[in-house]
């Protein structure tokens, strides 16, 4: 979904060369967000102007434009303060090309230039009076209205500051933004806000930061008088300043780096001192000082922002020896699933302790229902683990699709706790749903994999899946943890349960054995990829089964989906009477998952069904389960677990039949088209 990157040098020499190299490495880092388009904007080579390169398509065409430009760009001057700004397009207004591409501008002197990701669900009003004041369009982007809106305020207000501009214009725009401003005349000064879509900044000094803290700087109340509200249409109020805030110097070494970015992964090789922005935060950067100021409203008067250490290394965000983030992830799992257990999970006395939500656990147990709520495979993640939740809570469990709860504007209680699952916890749909449940007074329980995102931040309480970064679109590695984040939910809220202790413990080492067995599937892998090259060029693959294995059917369908742009459909074995087995015939691809679990006969019922009709279903079946095996020429056979857990394993064959199936075809593995890692616009 985007990417935004920024970089202000103070004080620290750096070739302009050196500038271009590291903003275009930035969007590289960001790529696997997602995009269609890619554009810097830096000083212009006399330093007195701004320069904008900017190319549809991939980053390596925006470097090679860079290159072809480099003479006109003076790529051997050194300079002392710089401020270069930088994006990845994912077009929501105006298609992929080059003018809709950002940094958008104010003007043809590119007097103010701006990054976004987001919509402006307001910009067609503000076009309409910018127009009447005698700005000329020429993408279009909802973007560019907030290059010349803030132009405008410029010429009415040439003595403001530039962050004060910023609040000026972020008072007149609605829907979601995050945003990255350079200006020429303001030259070495940068200024950041975001509402609705994540941004952060890592700082870097020589020495130890000063502080561990920026302080919060609030200006008057300029925007919480309705007067200043945006009128949507006609004259703009002329507004008063929010009033002058001393900068803050957070800093006792004056050679400062700032980075500015969507998220992590562009930051963590340069430093991992960053602060997370919080929605209408405006961070300015002046004099090689970063300050964060706020219009204060009633009730929202945080008094800092953090500096905190980001944990992730470098490495982890390296494909190693892969050649695909996605291939890596996959193959990551016996590690990943280990490091959601850990410190969590003592296999020895048989206890599970979620740190994040231990104190709410008592709330939770005295609650009316259970609430699951996500999208995409996160929501699959909750179907895989409904069954047992009913088990050991024996509370009603509700499943939904983010998206459909809020059509549907589902009654919520107070008495209700509400489950938001999110690997980039960022995903509009579900922060939407969360806010929903949130103002009706529900218990809100983040499971995320991204620290200090939104949906993490917005939670009363939570579990971190601990995955590590997962920087291929499609999720893989997230998935299993985010199951089994939810099973050892499910063991803490039946800690007590004398009836249930043996069930518990077959669980607790059933998760004891699983990175050896999630180890000995990843074996299969070259018998699933002779798999894949029978079926890569077919039109439609079937995925079949029922109980803890209906959610691997829906899961492995939306991967072999995503991936190989290939139809396939996860079917309800229990359904395939009531219509599916009309597809069934001798050339209709189908994959059946047959466990030794609780449905098994009526799941050797609709094998029997599938191959009546002429079906040859590829298996996976249970290691040397002679009976199902005579079924199928085709089978992969799964190393047994307790059965619900038995998803984590059938799931990894679907993760690589999709993988080799996207490789023979060609697919941009990493990042499919159409698709973002972060979905955050609705
Ligand atoms: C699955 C895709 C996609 C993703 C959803 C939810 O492989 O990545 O379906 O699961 O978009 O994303 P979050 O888990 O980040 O909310
Ligand atoms: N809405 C803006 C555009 O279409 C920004 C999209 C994005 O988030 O990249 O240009």
């Amino acid at each position: 979904m985007c990417g935004i990157f920024a970089y202000l040098n103070y004080l620290t020499p750096k070739k302009r060369e050196e500038i271009l190299e590291l903003l275009v490495n930035g969007l590289k880092r960001l790529e696997y967000r997602g995009y269609d388009s890619a554009g810097v904007a830096v000083d212009s080579a006399e330093a007195k102007d701004i320069s904008i390169i900017k190319k549809s398509g991939k980053v390596a065409l925006l470097a090679e434009e860079i290159k072809n430009r480099s003479d006109e760009l003076n790529m051997g001057v050194t300079v002392d303060v710089h401020c270069g700004i930088a994006h990845t397009r994912w077009a929501t207004h105006g298609v992929p090309n080059e003018i809709n591409s950002h940094p958008q501008r104010s003007d043809l002197q590119n007097s103010f230039v701006v990054v976004h990701n987001g919509i402006i669900t307001n910009y067609k009003e503000v076009k309409v009076f910018l127009e009447k004041k005698g700005h000329h369009f020429e993408s279009d982007t909802d973007t560019e209205i907030i290059a010349k809106l803030i132009y405008h305020f410029h010429q009415q207000h040439p003595n403001f500051s530039f962050r004060e501009l910023v609040e000026h214009v972020v008072q007149q725009l609605e829907g979601a933004y995050a945003l990255c401003f350079k200006s020429k005349y303001f030259p070495g000064e940068c200024v950041a806000t975001r509402r609705g879509s994540p941004l952060l900044v890592g700082i870097k000094t020589r020495t130890r930061l000063a502080t561990d803290h920026v302080p919060i700087l609030y200006g008057k109340d300029a925007d919480s008088n309705p007067e200043h509200r945006p009128h949507g249409r006609g004259e703009f109020p002329t507004l008063p300043r929010t009033g002058s805030t001393s900068e803050f110097e957070p800093l006792e070494d004056k050679q400062v780096e700032y980075f500015f970015a969507s998220d992590a992964s562009a930051i963590i090789e340069h430093t991992n001192r960053v602060i997370y922005f919080e929605d209408d935060d405006v961070a300015a950067v002046k004099n090689g000082s970063l300050s964060i100021h706020r219009i204060r409203r009633a009730g929202d008067d945080p008094q800092k922002r953090e500096i905190t250490t980001l944990k992730m290394e470098l490495q982890q965000i390296m494909k190693g020896n892969y050649d695909f983030f996605m291939q890596k992830e996959i193959f990551e799992q016996p590690e990943s699933v280990i490091n959601t257990m850990r410190g969590r999970l003592n296999f020895e006395n048989g206890t599970v302790t979620l740190g994040g939500i231990k104190d709410y656990i008592p709330e939770i147990k005295r609650c009316r229902r259970l609430m699951l709520i996500g999208c995409g495979t996160s929501y699959h993640s909750a179907i895989a683990t409904r069954q047992l939740l009913e088990e050991l809570t024996e509370l009603p469990v509700m499943v939904e699709l983010a998206s459909d709860f809020l059509d549907r504007t589902t009654p919520v209680f107070r008495d209700d706790v509400c489950f938001f699952i999110s690997q980039s916890g960022e995903t509009a749909d579900t922060l939407m749903a969360l806010r929903y449940c949130k103002l009706r007074g529900a218990l809100i329980v983040g499971i995320t994999n991204t620290v200090g995102s939104s949906i993490c931040r917005e939670s009363h309480c939570g579990v971190h899946i601990n995955a590590g970064p997962e920087i291929g679109v499609a999720s893989t590695k997230a998935y299993t943890s985010q199951f089994i984040s939810l099973v050892m939910f499910a063991l803490v809220m039946s800690e007590d349960r004398l009836s249930l202790r043996q069930r518990r413990q077959e669980i607790i080492d059933g998760l004891k054995n699983l990175q050896n067995q999630i180890r000995d599937v990843l074996k299969l892998d070259n018998k699933v990829k002779s798999l894949a090259e029978d079926l890569y060029k077919k039109k439609s693959l079937l995925i079949m089964g029922r109980g803890y294995n209906f959610a691997t059917c829906l899961e492995g369908a939306l991967k072999v989906k995503e991936l190989t742009y290939m139809h396939s459909e996860g079917i309800m074995a229990g359904e395939l009477k009531h219509g599916p087995l009309a597809l069934v015939d001798e050339t209709m691809p189908v994959m059946m998952i047959i466990m030794r679990d609780p449905v098994y006969t009526k799941c050797m019922n609709a094998l029997q069904q599938v191959t009546a009709r002429e079906g040859k279903p590829i298996l996976i079946c249970e290691e040397n389960d002679k009976e199902t095996i005579s079924y199928s020429q085709k089978y992969l056979e799964i190393p047994r677990t307790v059965d619900c857990l038995q998803g984590i394993l059938t799931v990894i064959p679907m993760q690589l039949l999709s993988f080799h199936i996207a490789v023979l075809k060609g697919c941009n593995v990493d990042c499919p088209r159409n698709l973002a890692k972060s979905v955050t616009v609705e």
